[in-house]
């Protein structure tokens, strides 16, 4: 399969949408069932056994000669009004390099799984990594009451989906022999465009902290209140989100994100009473992002108080930084040396899959650049010789973990 391909099915993909006009494909949606139909056929006309797991997870089987699996792989749920490459690139890229092997007849000494994680955005239920937790055996239990926006259950969302939620937890989907994981993914970021390298390699993938704020002031008549004494749930909101920003500027390498809001009751004539957001923290350094998420936390209640609110602070979800397996990068380096190029090595701030498998196995990524590092937006866009060089890469990649096994 040549690189034209892997973009037409990105096409192909990125047109599978709940809804019409953007690309929004949650964990458990009809338009992921519609997605996993047709890269499982796509799976198997590259010569792969093809399976489903208690999640969702569609997971293509290439045998190989001798022991060990090499899993390749990256997700295929989106965020919303998404763009077409964050996910399935990494998904038809692997592809590509199984179609190869098998249109030269070529065998490895392990067999390779390719994986279509079937959450990863956690756009549902809030809480990322859905998918590698239960294929690395990692899904906690407590996770299954999480509700969706309509009151459904991680639970009810994975029978609904086919899945089976009393055997998720602490069981595996992934072969007890994995060797290691490879997790091809566009770069999301500015570095290679920047510096002109078409790829390069991840060194560590960051620490996140997803966390939950809601304000609760009290509703009243917008025409009747005086400023003064007002319990403005959406002011308290609003002077947060401008102190996380402040916060996260202060601190180097640190982001924070207010992506989520919800304003009740909502109506143009109402004070608001009671406001949600989502709050996302990052840094590449774990004790700096607890201390800036702490801050956040403490900022939060003094807001609250001043303006004579309630406030709750939740975590939904903390990420650890990961860095990636010294010796898989080497060979992910040579490989891009095989290829003519420098290899370039770069941090992600965008959390992966990848460490999710790292409790599992060695793993390391291959970065694509993607045009002014646009990303969860419908302008990202990468280039077909970009995607022919990645696909090379990995082959290359492929061959070196061969040789260390005794090719
Ligand atoms: O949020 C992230 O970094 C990833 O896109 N889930
Ligand atoms: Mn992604
Ligand atoms: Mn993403």
């Amino acid at each position: 399969m040549d690189a034209a391909t892997v973009m037409e099915r990105c096409s192909v993909l990125g047109g599978v949408s709940e809804e019409p006009g953007i690309l929004v494909r949650p964990y458990g949606s009809s338009s992921m069932h519609e997605v996993n139909g047709i890269v499982s056929g796509w799976m198997r006309d590259a010569g792969m056994s093809v399976r489903t797991d208690a999640i969702g997870n569609l997971i293509g089987r290439y045998e190989g000669t001798g022991n060990g699996t090499f899993v390749l792989g990256s997700h295929l749920d989106t965020v919303r009004d998404a763009g077409k490459y964050d996910g399935p690139l990494g998904v038809l890229a692997a592809l590509a390099c199984i179609e190869r092997l098998r249109d030269r007849g070529e065998r490895l000494p392990f067999a390779v799984e390719v994986v279509a994680f079937a959450d990863e955005e956690g756009l549902r239920f809030g809480t990322t990594y859905l998918g590698s937790s239960h294929y690395a055996g990692a899904l906690e239990k407590r996770l299954l009451e999480l509700q969706d926006r309509d009151g459904v259950t991680l639970a009810e969302a994975v029978r609904a989906f086919g899945g089976d939620p009393e055997s998720l937890s602490g069981t595996r989907s992934a072969p007890e022999d994995i060797v290691g994981y490879c997790e091809v993914h566009i770069e999301q970021g500015p570095v290679l465009e920047e510096r002109n390298f078409p790829v390069g390699f991840v060194s560590a993938i960051t620490g996140l902290s997803r966390l939950r704020a809601s304000f609760s002031g009290r509703a009243g008549h917008a025409g009747t209140v005086p400023m003064e004494g007002r319990k403005d749930a959406l002011c308290a909101a609003a002077e947060f989100v401008l102190e996380a920003e402040a916060a996260a500027k202060s601190e180097p390498g640190s982001v924070a994100t207010v992506g989520e809001m919800s304003v009740r009751p909502g109506a143009r004539n109402v004070i608001p009473g009671q406001v949600e957001i989502s709050v996302d923290v990052r840094h590449g350094d774990d004790a700096i992002r607890e201390r800036l998420r702490d801050h956040l936390e403490s900022k939060a209640a003094k807001i609250s108080t001043s303006r004579g609110c309630e406030h709750r602070w939740e975590a939904d979800q903390e990420s650890v930084a990961v860095s990636t397996d010294p010796e898989l990068c080497a060979l992910l380096a040579r490989a891009i040396e095989d290829a003519s190029m420098e290899a370039l090595r770069l941090p992600s701030g965008a959390g992966h899959d990848a460490a999710q498998m790292a409790e599992v196995c060695p793993v390391a990524m291959l970065f694509v650049r993607c045009k002014e590092g646009i990303s969860h937006n419908p302008g990202e866009s990468v280039e077909e010789e970009d995607v022919a060089v990645t696909i090379d890469v990995m082959g290359r990649f492929l061959g070196r973990v061969a040789e260390g096994r005794g090719r």
